[in-house]
């Protein structure tokens, strides 16, 4: 019984947790097929991406299956840890990748509705982050999630709460792109989407990578450093950054040749 349901309608892929039993906790194996859906949409260059809960779900997902977190004395969200394979799955997709919210979003699940690059949601949606129901220490790359997302004080009070919070004050944090009623999520979320894939998806793809630069560029490691020189280095080595500087110099328009 596959862990989601994947489909396509009209190059947009929607990826469908469906573990109700275990309320969508993103265990090893259900990360495996969001991932592998995920490539393979790539493959067939599918974009955007919707990721969502099956229709009246209660809980959207669970967040980390907490029955494969590792006994003590072991890094639970390390590099490897499935979870954090998702999340940076999410952030290389080339193209938009929208969470569709409807129930409750619980621990890890917030992350990754926090690492999707535009989150809709209903009445019903809730969010919480919550290592510290489980004396959990979470990882940076998380934390600067929230950061990023919503701000020092938003992000601590989710963090040393726990709580839940709910869609009206979701919308109003930053946690929800938008809030549409039940009934209206799906064509909303449809129809942005498809408005999404009549646009460049190269430019689409670039942008979202020198979004995940950029966002992730404080503190920056030398990593980080050089390839954003690499990047400056192929337009400051070109024809054209030369013939903009002559064409200044010479009191004419510019010939740009793109290289
Ligand atoms: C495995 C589960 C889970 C689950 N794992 O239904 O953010 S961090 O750092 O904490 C990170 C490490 C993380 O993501 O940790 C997980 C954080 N998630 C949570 O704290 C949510 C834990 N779940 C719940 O609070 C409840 O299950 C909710 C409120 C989601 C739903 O409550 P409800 O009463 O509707 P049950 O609790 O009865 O759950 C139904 C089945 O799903 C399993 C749970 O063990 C139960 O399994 P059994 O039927 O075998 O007893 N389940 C729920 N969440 N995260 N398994």
């Amino acid at each position: 019984m596959p862990l989601v349901n994947c489909e396509v309608t009209d190059n947009i892929g929607f990826i469908c947790l469906n573990n109700p039993t275990k309320k969508n906790a993103l265990s090893h194996e259900m990360v495996q097929e969001i991932v592998e859906a995920l490539k393979d949409f790539k493959g067939r260059k599918v974009s955007p991406v919707v990721l969502r809960g099956p229709d009246g779900c209660a809980v959207w997902s669970a967040g980390h299956d907490i029955k494969e977190l590792p006994e003590a004395r072991r890094d639970p969200l390390g590099y490897q840890d499935s979870l954090e394979k998702l999340l940076r799955a999410v952030q290389k997709y080339p193209g938009p990748v929208i969470a569709m919210v409807h129930g409750s979003v619980w621990g890890g699940a917030c992350d990754l509705v926090m690492t999707c690059d535009i989150v809709i949601g209903d009445e019903t949606s809730s969010f919480a982050i919550t290592p510290a129901k489980l004396a959990l220490p979470y990882n940076a790359s998380g934390i600067l999630h929230f950061i990023n997302r919503l701000g020092l004080n938003i992000a601590k009070e989710m963090f040393f709460s726990a709580d839940p919070i709910m869609a009206e004050r979701a919308e109003r944090v930053g946690i929800l792109n938008h809030l549409v009623a039940s009934d209206k999520l799906l064509e909303f979320t449809t129809n942005m989407a498809k408005r999404m894939a009549t646009r460049s998806s190269l430019a689409i793809s670039v942008i979202k990578e020198q979004f995940n630069i950029l966002a992730g560029a404080h503190p920056m490691s030398p990593d980080v450093f050089e390839r954003i020189q690499g990047l400056r280095r192929q337009v400051y080595d070109s024809h054209d950054y030369e013939e903009g500087v002559r064409s200044f110099l010479e009191k004419r328009a510019p010939v740009f040749k793109g290289e």
